[in-house]
């Protein structure tokens, strides 16, 4: 368990940097398809905000679907100004709110 933490942390801290890059070359909003899993396959405190909530049929995988209407809320929430796209800061606050709350 220990030797999967390691090898996960620098594949968040990874993750959690993308947005900042992408925020300097292009207004880019956080790409959620066309597999919305792989939003939640990068970054964990979202799949497990996403397993929480989304995993309908309770075998702790999130099916394609369940990525689905689990990215459709996670935007909905991330959203604040309702403009329909996720920016980086709106990705990023939403995120420390499901870390913070969840
Ligand atoms: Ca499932
Ligand atoms: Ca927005």
């Amino acid at each position: 368990m220990r030797a999967m933490v390691r090898l996960l942390l620098p594949l968040c801290l990874a993750a959690a940097a993308a947005p900042v890059i992408a925020q300097q070359s292009t207004p880019a909003s956080v790409s959620v398809a066309p597999h919305a899993r792989d939003l939640f396959e990068r970054d964990w405190v979202l799949m497990n905000w996403a397993l929480k909530f989304h995993d309908s049929d309770h075998d702790i995988l999130i099916s394609e679907s369940e990525a689905k209407s689990a990215a459709d809320d996670f935007r909905k929430m991330a959203d604040t100004n309702n403009d329909g796209r996720v920016t980086p800061e709106e990705y990023r606050a939403a995120r420390a709110f499901i870390l913070a709350r969840y």
